[in-house]
């Protein structure tokens, strides 16, 4: 059986690009292989965080996790910070990477700006990750495709590590999806939808309320020419939501274009509202019962445990390969 290993940021509501380019992956994934989802507190104080909304924040994406449908019993969810492996590999793979692969990777460049007081740990960001993946023998990373740089930075210090110091690591593969991998901000779809975006029109969480929804499908920026017709390039804001309604109805675009011929995009954006809220409705309600109840701790709990369980002995055999300790 393939191991999957991948992780979500907790900072703040997760969106319907977190779950078509990546959550629903993980949930699919778990009939084939053994899966360990991880909540990556540690990535997301790469810039400053508010300690309690980080907490709450961190249970808030493990909940989503069951509520999107993880099964805690097959597979693992647990919060980065609690297995000490993620630092220690960290480290490892820090004095094995190149400043300047680290300065090419563009969501560095993007988040730091160029600004001299950009925190250290956004420009170390692509190497915890690999720890991250590195640390379970990972065969499969299923991500979005703003990930892709990351991934096969995670490969290249596999590689390197294992031409060096002899076979250590598991060299893993990154699993995007043809339809969903990028969804884009609905009010400026040239750029990727986002957490951290300002404007709450630009993203759909899945946490969001019907009405709220509604408002940002219906102002959702498209373009004047009118037809419902997948062209990115020159309909960037329609392509979107098309993607987005093939998505959660699982019909193909074409059908999709063909259905609304000769129609306008309100008829197409009134029906991805009713499509949207449909299919988050059962994940609200699943969150909302596994949030508040005493069971979110222990899964996480025992999720850590089975996570270090498997973290330890690659450790050694990385400490081992490298000559650390006596
Ligand atoms: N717009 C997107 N479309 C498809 N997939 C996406 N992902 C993120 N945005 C999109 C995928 O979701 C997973 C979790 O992402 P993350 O929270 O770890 O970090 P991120 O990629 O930085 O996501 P955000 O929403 O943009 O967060 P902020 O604003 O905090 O930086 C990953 O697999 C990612 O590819």
């Amino acid at each position: 059986m393939k191991r999957v290993f991948s992780g979500v940021q907790p900072t703040g509501n997760l969106h319907i690009g977190n779950y078509l380019g990546a959550l629903k992956q993980f949930v699919e994934l778990q009939d084939e292989s053994e899966c360990i989802y991880c909540v990556v507190d540690m990535h997301s104080i790469t810039v400053p965080q508010d300690p309690k909304e980080l907490k709450k924040h961190t249970l808030d994406i493990a909940a989503l996790y069951v509520a999107v449908g993880i099964d805690p019993k097959r597979s693992i969810i647990f919060a980065q910070s609690e297995v000490a492996g993620h630092a220690e590999l960290n480290w490892v793979l820090t004095c094995s990477s190149y400043t300047g692969e680290l300065s090419r990777m563009t969501q560095y460049k993007q988040k730091s700006r160029g600004e001299e007081s950009a925190p250290a740990g956004l420009f170390m960001y692509p190497v915890l990750m690999a720890a991250d993946i590195l640390l379970y023998d990972t065969d499969i990373v299923p991500v979005g495709d703003d990930q892709k740089q990351h991934i096969e930075l995670t490969r290249d210090l596999a590689i390197r590590v294992n031409n060096k110091y002899g076979e250590t690591f598991v060299v893993p593969e990154g699993r995007f999806l043809k339809s969903g991998a990028r969804i884009m901000s609905l009010d400026e779809p040239t750029a990727k939808m986002s957490k951290s975006a300002e404007s709450e029109m630009s993203r759909i969480s899945l946490l969001d309320e019907p009405s709220k929804i509604k408002k940002a499908i219906m102002r959702a920026t498209t373009d004047s020419e009118g037809g419902v017709r997948f062209d990115v390039e020159n309909k960037p804001g329609i392509s979107n939501l098309l993607t987005i309604y093939s998505s959660f109805s699982g019909k193909d675009i074409a059908e999709i274009e063909k259905d609304y011929e000769g129609r306008g995009y309100g008829d197409f954006k009134k029906d991805l509202v009713t499509i949207t809220v449909d299919a988050l409705a059962p994940i609200k309600k699943r969150f909302e019962e596994v949030r508040n109840s005493p069971e979110l701790v222990a899964i996480l709990k025992d999720g850590a445990e089975r996570a270090n369980a498997i973290a330890v002995p690659v450790m050694e055999r990385v400490k081992e390969r490298f000559g650390l300790g006596i």
